[in-house]
This record gives C-alpha cells, structure tokens and sequence, in this order.
C-alpha cells in the first residue's frame, strides 16, 4: 500500500498536531506516546516517509537506530529503569496503527507488566512531565 500523508505522525511532523517532543535532528524527531504502555513510552519517528519498515529506504535505519540507541539510553537513565524494551510494527496483522514507520521505547521494570497497545490515553500533564524529564537526561 501507498503512504498517505495524512496520517497522525506526518501531521506533527509538519506541526500540523501538538506532541510533546523530546528530541529532533535532521532525520528524525522523537516525541511521547499518548497511549502509553508504561512509563516514559516514547516513539522515534524517521522525517523520511514510509509507511513502516517494509517500504522504508533502508539508508534511513542507521540515522534511525543512532535516535532509537539515544532515547533508549536517556529513558533509562530518566526513570532509572531495569531494561528498555523497543518494538515496530508492520501492518494492521502485527499491531501497527499509524501508517509512518515509528519505532516504540519502552522503559522496563522488573515484574511490572507492559499495558495495553493502544490502550488508555495518558493525561496531557503526565506526559509533559515525563517529556522533561527524557529531555534533562538528554541534555546529560
Ligand atoms: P502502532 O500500533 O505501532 O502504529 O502504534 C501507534 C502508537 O501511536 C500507539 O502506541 C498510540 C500512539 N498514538 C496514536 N495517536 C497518537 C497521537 O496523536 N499522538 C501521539 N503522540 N501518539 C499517538
């Protein structure tokens, strides 16, 4: 299937819709779930369209992956976490929802369990706070 421009994450990409952004370079912005499956979920979003990683240039995955590895690292450090979890979708049959590839980072507790994909919407305040602080431990 063809990308459609009109999906949610083009549209904050464009600063069309409001996120609460933590991280942008010239290839990729990373900003927070509004649904999140735990603390600190954040998504990292390449600026390149595609719609997932099936149709994806594969000359975006290394700038890609550098964002990912970042986030990774400051939601880690940001929620002092035990693992970081990271998961993409590909197509409805795999749990994919928004059709411009994005990869999910997830800090993880131990014997805490992952929520819902897709599940309840978190409050605007919740995810603010959280945003600051990925972003203080970004800043080191
Ligand atoms: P996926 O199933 O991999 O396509 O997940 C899409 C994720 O995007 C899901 O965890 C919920 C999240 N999401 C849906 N709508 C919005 C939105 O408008 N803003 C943000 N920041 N996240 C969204």
């Amino acid at each position: 299937m063809a990308y459609d421009d009109t999906n949610i994450f083009a549209k904050i990409l464009r600063g069309e819709l409001p996120s609460h952004r933590v991280y942008e370079d010239e290839a990729t912005i990373a900003f927070m779930d509004v649904m999140p499956q735990g603390i600190g979920h954040t998504l990292v979003v390449p600026k390149a369209p595609s719609r997932n990683l099936l149709d994806a240039d594969p000359a975006i995955f290394g700038p890609l992956f550098a964002t990912v590895q970042k986030l990774a690292r400051a939601v880690k450090t940001a929620f002092d976490a035990d693992g970081v979890v990271v998961m993409q979708f590909n197509e409805a049959a795999s749990g994919q929802s928004v059709y411009h590839l994005h990869v999910h980072v997830i800090p993880r507790f131990e014997g805490v369990p992952l929520k819902p994909h897709t599940g309840a919407m978190e409050k605007p305040e919740v995810l603010a706070a959280n945003a600051e602080k990925i972003r203080a431990a970004l800043a080191g």
